[in-house]
């Protein structure tokens, strides 16, 4: 076989979700919004992005995971309790609320994170079920967008990656909250540290 025809690319496609991928759409919130109690600045740029994305995987019968920080108002990581944050997420307010014109498909399924006082979880996977659902599911890939890139995306695409998972970054459809200036470029360095793929999401909703 001339070497043009040999099939290099065995592994299902980044650009085609098909069996065994699921989407996972990391905290996008109001609160992380532009303008709300700890903005990350220019996420509510990457709402149509994710909306299109969960329609790709919901026309294709794909199962859609969307994680939200569900605080309650004494949480640990709120400085008033000696944490880094101002209060945010917490449960029940608008805050809380998925942010209007993301239209997640009926059947997401929501996973609420930090729920607990004394807890903080960054990642998705973190005092859980992700993980048991994604088992239940079938899935063996995640492809992943959502805010912040240098903390709640990181956090769940390292668990990701230590639980086996293959991971693809929807690299246009993430924002950081970058509190040094360079904590987006270092997340992404060691998300591609960790073999994570990348696709843009229009070449995934164009498949
Ligand atoms: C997040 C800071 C505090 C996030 C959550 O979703 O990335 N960041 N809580
Ligand atoms: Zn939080």
């Amino acid at each position: 076989m001339a070497r043009s025809d040999t099939k290099i690319d065995s592994a299902p496609s980044v650009r085609e979700p098909g069996p065994g991928d699921a989407l996972v759409i990391v905290d996008m919130q109001n609160d992380f919004m532009p303008g709300g109690a700890l903005g990350v600045p220019h996420a509510d740029e990457i709402i149509p992005l994710l909306r299109s994305c969960a329609g790709v995987f919901a026309r294709r019968g794909l199962p859609v995971y969307a994680t939200r920080d569900w605080h309650p108002a004494n949480h640990c990581s709120f400085r008033a309790q000696g944490g880094p944050w101002p209060p945010h997420c917490i449960a029940d307010t608008p805050g809380a609320q998925f942010a209007p014109g993301l239209d997640l498909p009926a059947s997401t399924a929501v996973i609420s994170k930090a729920t607990q006082a004394e807890q903080e979880a960054y990642s998705g996977f973190e005092g859980t079920d992700l993980e048991r659902r994604l088992r239940a599911a079938g899935v063996r890939r995640l492809f992943v967008g959502g805010v912040a890139t240098d903390y709640c995306v990181l956090a769940t695409v390292r668990d990701a990656r230590r639980l086996g998972f293959d991971v693809v970054l929807l690299e246009d459809a993430v924002r950081a909250v970058n509190v040094a200036p360079n904590d987006e470029q270092k997340a992404l360095g060691a998300m591609r540290e960790l073999g994570v793929q990348t696709v843009r999401s229009a070449e995934l909703a164009a498949a």
